[in-house]
Protein backbone atom coordinates (compact mmCIF):
# COMPACT_ATOMS: atom_id res chain seq x y z
CA UNK A 1 0.00 0.00 0.00
CA UNK A 2 1.29 3.33 -0.85
CA UNK A 3 0.24 6.37 0.01
CA UNK A 4 -0.72 9.19 -3.02
CA UNK A 5 -0.98 11.80 -0.24
CA UNK A 6 3.05 11.76 0.67
CA UNK A 7 5.46 11.61 -2.28
CA UNK A 8 8.34 11.05 0.41
CA UNK A 9 9.58 10.90 3.82
CA UNK A 10 10.48 14.46 5.02
CA UNK A 11 13.97 15.29 6.45
CA UNK A 12 15.26 18.99 7.41
CA UNK A 13 17.55 20.00 4.90
CA UNK A 14 21.02 20.43 6.98
CA UNK A 15 21.09 24.51 6.43
CA UNK A 16 17.76 24.16 8.18
CA UNK A 17 20.17 23.35 11.25
CA UNK A 18 22.62 26.40 10.50
CA UNK A 19 19.73 28.80 10.14
CA UNK A 20 18.68 27.75 13.73
CA UNK A 21 22.61 28.16 14.84
CA UNK A 22 22.77 31.38 13.16
CA UNK A 23 19.57 32.52 15.43
CA UNK A 24 21.29 31.78 18.54
CA UNK A 25 24.67 33.21 17.85
CA UNK A 26 22.66 36.40 16.73
CA UNK A 27 21.18 36.47 20.66
CA UNK A 28 24.38 35.74 22.02
CA UNK A 29 26.67 38.33 23.45
CA UNK A 30 30.15 39.51 22.02
CA UNK A 31 33.02 37.36 23.47
CA UNK A 32 30.75 34.25 24.95
CA UNK A 33 30.40 30.44 24.47
CA UNK A 34 27.35 28.11 24.42
CA UNK A 35 26.98 24.51 25.27
CA UNK A 36 24.81 22.14 24.63
CA UNK A 37 24.45 18.38 25.35
CA UNK A 38 23.57 15.33 23.80
CA UNK A 39 21.21 12.58 25.21
CA UNK A 40 22.77 9.45 26.72
CA UNK A 41 21.26 6.10 25.62
CA UNK A 42 18.83 5.17 28.72
CA UNK A 43 19.19 1.13 29.79
CA UNK A 44 15.47 -0.60 29.76
CA UNK A 45 17.37 -3.67 31.53
CA UNK A 46 20.65 -5.14 32.16
CA UNK A 47 22.66 -4.10 28.73
CA UNK A 48 19.77 -3.07 26.59
CA UNK A 49 18.34 -0.14 26.36
CA UNK A 50 15.56 1.87 25.25
CA UNK A 51 15.20 3.25 21.44
CA UNK A 52 17.76 6.24 21.68
CA UNK A 53 15.74 9.58 21.42
CA UNK A 54 18.25 13.07 20.87
CA UNK A 55 17.86 16.04 22.88
CA UNK A 56 15.78 18.27 21.41
CA UNK A 57 17.35 21.43 21.72
CA UNK A 58 20.68 19.75 20.90
CA UNK A 59 18.84 18.42 17.40
CA UNK A 60 17.66 21.51 16.92
CA UNK A 61 20.81 22.84 16.52
CA UNK A 62 22.88 20.36 15.00
CA UNK A 63 20.26 17.39 12.99
CA UNK A 64 22.92 15.60 14.78
CA UNK A 65 21.37 12.18 16.31
CA UNK A 66 24.20 10.53 18.16
CA UNK A 67 24.17 10.15 22.07
CA UNK A 68 26.80 11.56 24.30
CA UNK A 69 27.90 14.27 21.94
CA UNK A 70 28.29 18.44 22.90
CA UNK A 71 28.17 21.02 20.48
CA UNK A 72 30.03 24.64 21.58
CA UNK A 73 29.18 27.68 20.05
CA UNK A 74 31.74 30.08 20.36
CA UNK A 75 31.14 33.76 19.50
CA UNK A 76 34.74 35.85 19.57
CA UNK A 77 35.86 39.03 17.66
CA UNK A 78 32.74 39.02 15.11
CA UNK A 79 33.46 35.29 13.93
CA UNK A 80 31.01 32.71 14.65
CA UNK A 81 32.23 28.61 15.14
CA UNK A 82 30.47 25.75 15.97
CA UNK A 83 32.77 22.60 17.46
CA UNK A 84 30.67 19.58 17.82
CA UNK A 85 32.65 16.81 20.17
CA UNK A 86 31.29 13.44 19.58
CA UNK A 87 32.32 9.56 20.15
CA UNK A 88 35.11 8.02 18.10
CA UNK A 89 34.90 5.82 14.72
CA UNK A 90 35.33 1.58 17.06
CA UNK A 91 35.16 -0.87 14.75
CA UNK A 92 34.91 -3.09 17.17
CA UNK A 93 32.02 -1.05 19.27
CA UNK A 94 30.47 -0.67 15.16
CA UNK A 95 30.39 -3.73 15.04
CA UNK A 96 28.28 -4.76 18.20
CA UNK A 97 26.36 -1.38 18.32
CA UNK A 98 26.13 0.45 15.63
CA UNK A 99 27.62 2.54 13.02
CA UNK A 100 28.85 6.07 14.05
CA UNK A 101 30.00 9.17 11.47
CA UNK A 102 33.12 9.94 13.06
CA UNK A 103 34.69 13.38 12.96
CA UNK A 104 35.63 14.32 9.49
CA UNK A 105 32.41 13.03 8.00
CA UNK A 106 30.32 14.69 11.11
CA UNK A 107 31.91 18.19 10.18
CA UNK A 108 31.12 17.99 6.76
CA UNK A 109 27.92 16.43 6.85
CA UNK A 110 26.49 18.70 9.51
CA UNK A 111 28.38 21.98 7.95
CA UNK A 112 30.72 22.39 11.55
CA UNK A 113 33.74 24.22 11.89
CA UNK A 114 35.26 21.92 13.92
CA UNK A 115 35.00 18.14 15.02
CA UNK A 116 36.79 16.20 17.87
CA UNK A 117 36.40 13.30 20.04
CA UNK A 118 34.78 13.56 23.06
CA UNK A 119 38.21 12.63 24.69
CA UNK A 120 39.27 16.06 23.48
CA UNK A 121 37.48 18.09 25.41
CA UNK A 122 39.23 18.20 28.52
CA UNK A 123 42.13 19.24 27.23
CA UNK A 124 40.34 21.76 24.03
CA UNK A 125 37.30 23.31 25.82
CA UNK A 126 39.21 25.18 28.70
CA UNK A 127 41.44 26.69 26.23
CA UNK A 128 38.63 27.65 23.84
CA UNK A 129 37.11 29.28 27.47
CA UNK A 130 40.02 31.05 28.05
CA UNK A 131 39.22 35.09 27.49
CA UNK A 132 35.34 34.34 27.12
CA UNK A 133 33.17 36.53 29.22
CA UNK A 134 29.47 34.60 29.30
CA UNK A 135 29.10 31.44 29.43
CA UNK A 136 25.51 30.29 27.80
CA UNK A 137 23.95 26.29 29.03
CA UNK A 138 20.72 24.62 30.09
CA UNK A 139 20.60 24.70 34.22
CA UNK A 140 18.61 21.76 34.61
CA UNK A 141 21.00 19.73 32.67
CA UNK A 142 22.88 18.74 35.89
CA UNK A 143 25.57 16.56 33.89
CA UNK A 144 26.62 19.06 31.59
CA UNK A 145 26.31 21.26 34.36
CA UNK A 146 29.06 19.81 36.27
CA UNK A 147 30.83 19.50 33.26
CA UNK A 148 31.07 23.44 32.68
CA UNK A 149 31.89 24.04 36.78
CA UNK A 150 34.34 21.41 36.16
CA UNK A 151 35.94 23.78 32.75
CA UNK A 152 35.99 26.65 34.77
CA UNK A 153 37.59 25.17 37.53
CA UNK A 154 40.59 24.55 35.03
CA UNK A 155 40.53 27.16 33.47
CA UNK A 156 40.77 29.08 37.35
CA UNK A 157 43.66 27.06 37.81
CA UNK A 158 45.75 28.38 34.82
CA UNK A 159 44.86 32.16 36.05
CA UNK A 160 48.52 32.63 37.16
CA UNK A 161 49.61 31.66 33.76
CA UNK A 162 47.28 34.53 32.31
CA UNK A 163 44.50 32.79 31.51
CA UNK A 164 41.08 34.61 31.88
CA UNK A 165 38.24 32.85 33.53
CA UNK A 166 34.47 33.65 32.29
CA UNK A 167 32.89 35.09 34.94
CA UNK A 168 28.95 34.90 34.17
CA UNK A 169 26.66 32.03 33.71
CA UNK A 170 23.55 32.43 32.03
CA UNK A 171 20.60 29.96 31.30
CA UNK A 172 20.32 29.34 27.96
CA UNK A 173 17.00 27.20 27.86
CA UNK A 174 14.72 30.51 27.95
CA UNK A 175 16.55 31.80 24.66
CA UNK A 176 16.39 28.21 22.75
CA UNK A 177 13.29 28.01 23.63
CA UNK A 178 11.33 30.95 22.37
CA UNK A 179 13.65 30.17 19.06
CA UNK A 180 11.93 26.28 19.16
CA UNK A 181 8.46 27.85 19.39
CA UNK A 182 8.50 29.87 16.47
CA UNK A 183 8.30 27.21 13.53
CA UNK A 184 9.67 27.65 9.99
CA UNK A 185 7.89 26.76 6.64
CA UNK A 186 10.35 23.52 6.61
CA UNK A 187 9.50 22.45 10.21
CA UNK A 188 5.83 23.33 9.65
CA UNK A 189 5.93 21.08 6.08
CA UNK A 190 7.53 18.31 8.30
CA UNK A 191 4.69 18.83 10.66
CA UNK A 192 2.18 18.93 8.23
CA UNK A 193 3.06 15.49 7.07
CA UNK A 194 4.00 13.92 10.06
CA UNK A 195 0.18 14.74 10.53
CA UNK A 196 -0.97 13.28 7.88
CA UNK A 197 0.64 9.82 8.53
CA UNK A 198 -0.75 9.97 12.05
CA UNK A 199 -4.33 10.70 10.39
CA UNK A 200 -3.72 7.50 8.26
CA UNK A 201 -3.16 5.40 11.92
CA UNK A 202 -6.70 7.17 13.62
CA UNK A 203 -8.11 5.72 10.25
CA UNK A 204 -7.22 2.42 10.18
CA UNK A 205 -7.54 2.20 14.32
CA UNK A 206 -11.29 3.02 13.37
CA UNK A 207 -11.34 0.65 10.36
CA UNK A 208 -9.95 -2.49 12.59
CA UNK A 209 -11.24 -1.82 15.89
CA UNK A 210 -14.18 -4.30 16.98
CA UNK A 211 -15.01 -5.85 20.50
CA UNK A 212 -13.34 -8.47 21.55
CA UNK A 213 -9.92 -7.36 20.70
CA UNK A 214 -7.22 -6.23 23.18
CA UNK A 215 -5.98 -2.54 23.44
CA UNK A 216 -2.63 -3.34 22.67
CA UNK A 217 -3.22 -4.87 18.96
CA UNK A 218 -5.00 -1.65 18.23
CA UNK A 219 -1.83 -0.16 19.55
CA UNK A 220 0.32 -1.92 17.35
CA UNK A 221 -2.01 -1.45 14.24
CA UNK A 222 -1.40 2.40 14.73
CA UNK A 223 2.43 1.95 15.31
CA UNK A 224 2.37 -0.08 11.76
CA UNK A 225 0.92 2.65 9.90
CA UNK A 226 3.43 4.93 11.18
CA UNK A 227 6.66 3.11 9.80
CA UNK A 228 4.61 2.21 6.93
CA UNK A 229 4.38 5.72 6.00
CA UNK A 230 8.48 6.52 7.17
CA UNK A 231 7.53 7.81 10.83
CA UNK A 232 10.10 5.20 12.83
CA UNK A 233 8.99 5.80 16.14
CA UNK A 234 5.41 7.03 18.37
CA UNK A 235 5.89 10.40 19.43
CA UNK A 236 5.07 9.77 23.38
CA UNK A 237 3.60 6.46 24.27
CA UNK A 238 0.14 5.56 22.52
CA UNK A 239 -2.96 5.55 24.51
CA UNK A 240 -5.81 3.12 23.25
CA UNK A 241 -8.37 3.66 26.61
CA UNK A 242 -11.24 1.76 25.89
CA UNK A 243 -14.67 3.02 28.09
CA UNK A 244 -13.83 3.78 31.58
CA UNK A 245 -9.90 3.72 31.18
CA UNK A 246 -10.91 6.90 28.80
CA UNK A 247 -11.06 8.36 32.20
CA UNK A 248 -7.30 7.85 33.24
CA UNK A 249 -5.66 10.82 31.11
CA UNK A 250 -2.51 9.34 30.48
CA UNK A 251 -3.26 5.39 30.49
CA UNK A 252 -0.45 3.39 28.57
CA UNK A 253 -1.24 0.02 30.41
CA UNK A 254 -3.22 -0.68 26.92
CA UNK A 255 -3.85 -4.20 28.14
CA UNK A 256 -7.84 -4.34 28.54
CA UNK A 257 -10.55 -6.02 25.94
CA UNK A 258 -12.53 -3.63 23.89
CA UNK A 259 -16.14 -4.10 24.79
CA UNK A 260 -19.17 -3.81 22.76
CA UNK A 261 -21.01 0.28 23.25
CA UNK A 262 -17.88 1.01 24.58
CA UNK A 263 -16.04 4.55 23.23
CA UNK A 264 -12.73 3.90 22.52
CA UNK A 265 -10.22 6.98 22.99
CA UNK A 266 -7.08 6.76 21.41
CA UNK A 267 -4.38 9.25 21.81
CA UNK A 268 -1.65 9.09 19.14
CA UNK A 269 1.22 10.51 17.15
CA UNK A 270 4.45 9.73 15.17
CA UNK A 271 7.71 11.13 15.18
CA UNK A 272 9.23 12.69 11.70
CA UNK A 273 12.50 13.59 11.65
CA UNK A 274 12.08 14.42 15.34
CA UNK A 275 9.40 16.63 15.08
CA UNK A 276 5.86 15.10 17.08
CA UNK A 277 2.06 14.68 15.83
CA UNK A 278 -0.29 15.10 18.80
CA UNK A 279 -3.90 13.86 17.94
CA UNK A 280 -6.76 12.36 19.81
CA UNK A 281 -10.09 10.76 18.52
CA UNK A 282 -12.99 8.76 20.54
CA UNK A 283 -15.31 7.01 18.62
CA UNK A 284 -17.34 3.53 19.34
CA UNK A 285 -15.89 0.22 19.04
CA UNK A 286 -18.62 -1.35 17.28
CA UNK A 287 -18.78 1.50 14.75
CA UNK A 288 -22.20 3.05 16.05
CA UNK A 289 -22.32 5.63 19.20
CA UNK A 290 -25.18 5.55 21.45
CA UNK A 291 -27.60 8.36 22.41
CA UNK A 292 -25.62 9.49 25.00
CA UNK A 293 -22.68 8.82 23.32
CA UNK A 294 -23.50 11.38 21.10
CA UNK A 295 -24.66 14.14 22.99
CA UNK A 296 -21.39 14.25 24.59
CA UNK A 297 -19.25 13.62 21.85
CA UNK A 298 -21.59 16.41 19.81
CA UNK A 299 -20.41 18.89 22.63
CA UNK A 300 -16.80 18.17 22.13
CA UNK A 301 -16.75 18.50 18.77
CA UNK A 302 -18.55 21.79 19.06
CA UNK A 303 -16.43 23.56 21.68
CA UNK A 304 -13.18 21.88 19.77
CA UNK A 305 -14.09 23.83 16.33
CA UNK A 306 -15.79 26.59 17.97
CA UNK A 307 -11.88 26.95 19.65
CA UNK A 308 -10.20 26.38 15.85
CA UNK A 309 -12.17 29.21 13.97
CA UNK A 310 -10.77 31.54 17.06
CA UNK A 311 -7.30 31.04 16.35
CA UNK A 312 -5.54 33.72 14.47
CA UNK A 313 -2.45 36.11 15.62
CA UNK A 314 -3.64 37.79 18.53
CA UNK A 315 -5.36 35.30 20.22
CA UNK A 316 -4.61 33.89 23.34
CA UNK A 317 -4.81 30.50 25.68
CA UNK A 318 -6.73 32.32 28.30
CA UNK A 319 -9.52 33.70 25.46
CA UNK A 320 -9.58 29.95 23.86
CA UNK A 321 -10.16 28.65 27.41
CA UNK A 322 -13.14 31.11 27.47
CA UNK A 323 -14.95 30.15 24.51
CA UNK A 324 -14.43 26.46 25.90
CA UNK A 325 -16.03 27.10 28.82
CA UNK A 326 -18.85 28.31 27.87
CA UNK A 327 -19.54 25.67 24.81
CA UNK A 328 -18.84 22.85 27.38
CA UNK A 329 -20.81 24.67 30.65
CA UNK A 330 -23.87 25.55 28.59
CA UNK A 331 -23.97 22.33 26.95
CA UNK A 332 -24.09 20.30 29.92
CA UNK A 333 -26.30 22.17 31.63
CA UNK A 334 -28.56 21.58 28.32
CA UNK A 335 -27.61 17.98 28.94
CA UNK A 336 -28.89 18.21 32.57
CA UNK A 337 -25.18 17.07 34.09
CA UNK A 338 -24.67 20.86 35.20
CA UNK A 339 -28.01 22.60 37.11
CA UNK A 340 -28.07 26.42 37.91
CA UNK A 341 -27.66 29.75 36.54
CA UNK A 342 -25.65 29.57 32.78
CA UNK A 343 -24.11 32.82 33.72
CA UNK A 344 -22.83 32.10 37.36
CA UNK A 345 -21.80 28.30 35.97
CA UNK A 346 -20.11 29.90 33.29
CA UNK A 347 -18.43 32.21 35.75
CA UNK A 348 -17.04 29.55 38.37
CA UNK A 349 -15.71 27.51 35.04
CA UNK A 350 -17.85 25.09 35.81
CA UNK A 351 -17.18 22.86 33.22
CA UNK A 352 -13.49 21.91 34.64
CA UNK A 353 -15.23 19.44 36.82
CA UNK A 354 -15.87 17.35 33.58
CA UNK A 355 -12.57 18.78 31.40
CA UNK A 356 -9.84 17.98 33.60
CA UNK A 357 -6.97 19.26 31.80
CA UNK A 358 -5.76 22.02 29.56
CA UNK A 359 -7.12 22.96 26.50
CA UNK A 360 -3.58 22.65 24.86
CA UNK A 361 0.07 23.25 24.41
CA UNK A 362 2.74 24.16 22.50
CA UNK A 363 3.46 21.21 19.30
CA UNK A 364 7.52 20.97 17.89
CA UNK A 365 10.46 18.71 18.62
CA UNK A 366 8.62 17.90 22.00
CA UNK A 367 5.29 16.53 22.04
CA UNK A 368 4.85 19.26 25.02
CA UNK A 369 6.80 21.71 23.58
CA UNK A 370 9.19 24.21 24.44
CA UNK A 371 8.26 28.18 25.19
CA UNK A 372 6.59 30.13 27.70
CA UNK A 373 2.90 30.47 28.22
CA UNK A 374 2.68 33.83 29.86
CA UNK A 375 5.32 35.94 28.63
CA UNK A 376 4.44 38.54 31.82
CA UNK A 377 3.83 37.99 35.71
CA UNK A 378 0.19 36.96 34.74
CA UNK A 379 -1.17 33.65 35.99
CA UNK A 380 -3.35 33.27 32.91
CA UNK A 381 -1.93 32.05 29.75
CA UNK A 382 -1.85 35.23 28.14
CA UNK A 383 0.65 35.14 25.35
CA UNK A 384 -0.54 36.46 22.09
CA UNK A 385 -0.07 34.27 18.93
CA UNK A 386 1.93 34.57 16.30
CA UNK A 387 2.25 33.18 13.23
CA UNK A 388 4.72 29.73 12.98
CA UNK A 389 3.17 29.00 16.36
CA UNK A 390 1.85 24.99 16.51
CA UNK A 391 -0.07 24.14 19.13
CA UNK A 392 -2.91 21.59 20.23
CA UNK A 393 -6.54 22.15 20.67
CA UNK A 394 -8.13 19.41 22.85
CA UNK A 395 -10.77 19.39 24.96
CA UNK A 396 -12.38 16.76 26.40
CA UNK A 397 -15.30 15.27 29.05
CA UNK A 398 -14.47 12.62 31.82
CA UNK A 399 -17.38 10.85 33.72
CA UNK A 400 -15.80 8.06 35.72
CA UNK A 401 -17.84 4.86 36.31
CA UNK A 402 -17.56 5.67 39.99
CA UNK A 403 -18.71 9.31 39.58
CA UNK A 404 -22.16 8.92 41.72
CA UNK A 405 -23.03 12.77 41.03
CA UNK A 406 -24.30 12.22 37.20
CA UNK A 407 -27.00 9.93 36.27
CA UNK A 408 -25.84 6.46 35.08
CA UNK A 409 -25.89 6.92 31.26
CA UNK A 410 -23.14 9.21 31.43
CA UNK A 411 -20.49 7.03 33.57
CA UNK A 412 -18.26 5.52 31.73
CA UNK A 413 -17.72 8.00 29.10
CA UNK A 414 -14.21 9.78 28.26
CA UNK A 415 -14.09 11.77 25.23
CA UNK A 416 -11.13 13.94 23.95
CA UNK A 417 -10.79 15.26 20.10
CA UNK A 418 -7.52 16.74 19.75
CA UNK A 419 -6.29 18.60 16.43
CA UNK A 420 -2.81 20.21 16.02
CA UNK A 421 -2.90 24.24 14.61
CA UNK A 422 -0.02 26.21 13.36
CA UNK A 423 -0.92 29.83 13.57
CA UNK A 424 -0.73 31.80 10.26
CA UNK A 425 -0.79 35.23 9.14
CA UNK A 426 -4.67 35.17 8.38
CA UNK A 427 -5.04 32.64 10.55
CA UNK A 428 -4.90 29.13 11.33
CA UNK A 429 -4.19 25.84 9.52
CA UNK A 430 -5.68 22.76 10.64
CA UNK A 431 -2.67 20.32 10.04
CA UNK A 432 -4.93 17.33 11.38
CA UNK A 433 -7.06 17.56 8.10
CA UNK A 434 -7.53 14.04 7.17
CA UNK A 435 -8.66 12.20 10.70
CA UNK A 436 -12.17 11.93 10.78
CA UNK A 437 -14.16 13.98 13.43
CA UNK A 438 -17.41 13.86 12.30
CA UNK A 439 -20.39 11.38 14.02
CA UNK A 440 -21.16 10.46 10.38
CA UNK A 441 -17.85 10.22 9.01
CA UNK A 442 -17.00 8.13 11.49
CA UNK A 443 -19.39 6.17 11.63
CA UNK A 444 -19.71 5.82 7.79
CA UNK A 445 -15.53 5.12 7.89
CA UNK A 446 -16.37 2.17 10.59
CA UNK A 447 -19.64 0.52 8.92
CA UNK A 448 -19.26 -2.58 8.16
MN1 LIG B 1 -1.78 16.70 23.60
Amino acid sequence: MTNQNLPGIAILPISEFVTHRSKLFAQMTENSVAFFSAASEVTRSNDTEFAFCQNKSFYYLTGFNEPDAMLMLIKQASSEQSILFSLPKDKKHEIWHGRRIGQEKACQHYQLDQCFTLDEQSELVPQYLNGIKQVYFAFDDENLSQHVFGYLAQVRASTRQGEKVPTQLIDVSPMIDELRLIKSTNEIELMRQVNTISGLAHQRAMQITSAGLFEYQIENEILHEFTHHGARYAAYATIVAGGDNANILHYTDNSARLVNNDLLLIDAGGELSGYAADITRTFPVNGKFTEPQKALYQLVLNAKVAVISAIKPGTTFAKLNNIANEYLTRGLLDLGILSGDLTELVKEKASKKYFIHGLGHWLGLDVHDVGDYHINDNKEQCREFTPGMVLTIEPGLYMPLDDMDIAEQWRGIGIRIEDNIVVTKQGCENLTANCPETITDIETLMKR
